[in-house]
């Protein structure tokens, strides 16, 4: 490839030959997590630092080659895969894994972001405080890519989404200008919040390269609860209550369809202890004695009020674990089982219902040969609607329909997932013209070459 020989003569000078991959040494970072987008890069970067990020970007900005950032690939919207030109630059962080710093005393962390989560996680757990971001992919997801998705996960009730633990970045602006806001504050309202331009917009605007979290104490008692509910109604009404008798303990609220749990049983040999139509997973912490006791309160009350037909409450740590490790499975199993169209959905949580029950009849009329595989954040009123079997003729009319129901229902079409380029169209084809006029104009100031991950997030202009 003559033409290209003087970008990837610079980009080796500045990284080293070795961290500039080419060829067979592309493929791990060339397709997505769930193998369902496939990219054919110019090369792969693993800068070992900011300021060699910071030329490299600018040697594609001179050279007018598009980057696509890259952290762990764990992203479920094919953000982190470029297109097949062979002409885009995949820029992964994934050697730039140090944790510079723990405050214990301001409960704050600071990292580059490539650190895996779990690796953060394990690190301030010794410190007796926790990184409040909790998912099934955290031993493989990057802190860069867990703030450019903002991604969510099981603990957001309690503590929010990653934007809300996110106190400093330091970024590499399209033009390889270097913006340090490693602030380690709760509070600075000094002028407008830049690093918000770089949460959840999925490299669209510049790579994170560290960051500075917040952490909070350490929960020293736990209660975890696998409890079965007649239905959506049920589950509801017990969410209220668990609002009103555990409060700000409770930090999961998670929803699985039996035929949930029946793929864990058939594709990770798994077995619940309780199964059900749907079954709730429930998880409270506190550093104060007495939430067993309350936990055991709340589960009596919801037998007695009938919104709960079988349950257990963890007895230990490990079955906890158990517990959680039946929830952590499901995407995988869903996976082995053949895959899914995801619906990342969120809408109002007294709506959630009415929801459920419309998107199942129109899925009955849609596309009635379909089986679905439902879960999520019941106590953000985010589950994944994911409709398995589906006819590919059949599969843009079943998205079309479903997420002209979340916007009937005044939902969001990506809650936590984000748009990358698996539901960009869908976007464009939702959003309001002050929206997508918005959009673009900030895009068109931070990158008016459009060469940070062309193709996602902001729609293409028609
Ligand atoms: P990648 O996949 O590498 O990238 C994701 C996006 O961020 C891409 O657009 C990429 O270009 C951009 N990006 C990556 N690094 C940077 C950087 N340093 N600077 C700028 N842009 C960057 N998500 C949830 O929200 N909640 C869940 O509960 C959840 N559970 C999951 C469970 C499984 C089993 C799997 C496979 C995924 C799950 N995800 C979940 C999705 C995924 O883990 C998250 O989106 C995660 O934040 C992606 O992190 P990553 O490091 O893998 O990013
Ligand atoms: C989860 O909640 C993730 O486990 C993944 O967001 C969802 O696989 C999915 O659709
Ligand atoms: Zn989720």
């Amino acid at each position: 490839m003559p033409g290209d020989a003087p970008l990837l003569e610079r980009l080796r000078a500045i990284c080293g030959d070795a961290a500039v991959l080419t060829g067979g040494d592309m493929a791990a970072y060339a397709t997505d997590w769930r193998g369902m987008f496939h990219g054919r890069p110019l090369c792969v970067l693993r800068p070992a630092g900011t300021e060699e990020v910071a030329r490299c970007v600018a040697a594609c900005a001179e050279a007018g080659t598009a980057i696509v950032p890259q952290g762990g690939n764990t992203g479920l919207a094919g953000g982190a895969t470029p297109d097949e030109s062979g002409t885009e630059v995949i820029l992964a962080l994934d050697r730039m894994t140090a944790i510079r710093r723990i405050d214990p005393v301001g409960m704050t962390v600071e990292v580059e972001a490539g650190t895996i989560l779990q690796t953060v996680q394990d690190a301030v757990r010794n410190e007796n405080r926790l990184l409040p971001i909790s998912l099934a992919a955290e031993g493989s997801a990057r802190i860069g890519g867990l703030i450019a998705t903002n991604a969510g996960g099981v603990d957001v009730l309690r503590y929010g989404m990653t934007r809300a633990l996110v106190l400093g970045l330091e970024v590499v602006l399209p033009d390889g200008q270097i913006l340090s806001r490693l602030r380690h504050l709760r509070k600075d309202n000094a002028g407008y919040d830049l690093k918000q331009l770089f949460i959840g917009t999925e490299g669209t605007l510049g790579i994170v390269t560290a960051a500075v979290l917040r952490l909070v104490p350490l929960p020293r008692h736990r209660a975890t609860a696998l409890i079965a509910v007649p239905d959506i109604a049920s589950a509801i009404a017990l969410y209220a209550r668990a609002q009103n008798e555990i409060g700000e303990a409770l930090s999961a609220f998670e929803l699985i369809s039996g035929a949930g749990l029946d793929l864990i049983s058939e594709h990770m040999g798994q077995t619940a202890p309780v199964h059900a139509d749907w079954v709730l997973l429930i998880e409270a912490g506190s550093s104060l004695p007495g939430l067993r006791e309350a936990a055991e309160k709340l589960l009596e009350a919801a037998f007695e009020e009938g919104w709960a037909t079988d349950g257990v409450l963890a007895e230990s740590g490990a079955q906890a674990d158990a517990l959680w490790q039946l929830r952590e499975s499901l995407t995988e199993a869903e996976g082995k089982a053949g895959g899914a169209i995801k619906h990342d959905i969120s809408v109002p949580i007294p709506g959630m219902d009415a929801f459920l029950q419309e998107a199942g009849a129109m899925l009955r009329d849609v596309a009635p040969e379909a089986r679905l595989n439902v879960f999520g954040h019941l106590g953000d009123g985010n589950l994944h609607y994911n409709v398995m079997n589906v006819a590919k003729e059949d599969a843009a009319r079943v998205n079309a329909a479903l997420h002209d129901m979340v916007a009937a229902h005044h939902g969001s079409i990506s809650a936590e997932h984000g748009l990358g380029q698996y539901r960009v169209a869908e976007w464009a084809r939702l959003a309001g013209a002050v929206e997508h006029d918005l959009t673009h104009r900030i895009k068109d100031a931070l990158d008016p070459a459009g060469l940070m991950n062309p193709g996602k997030v902001v729609p293409t202009r028609g």
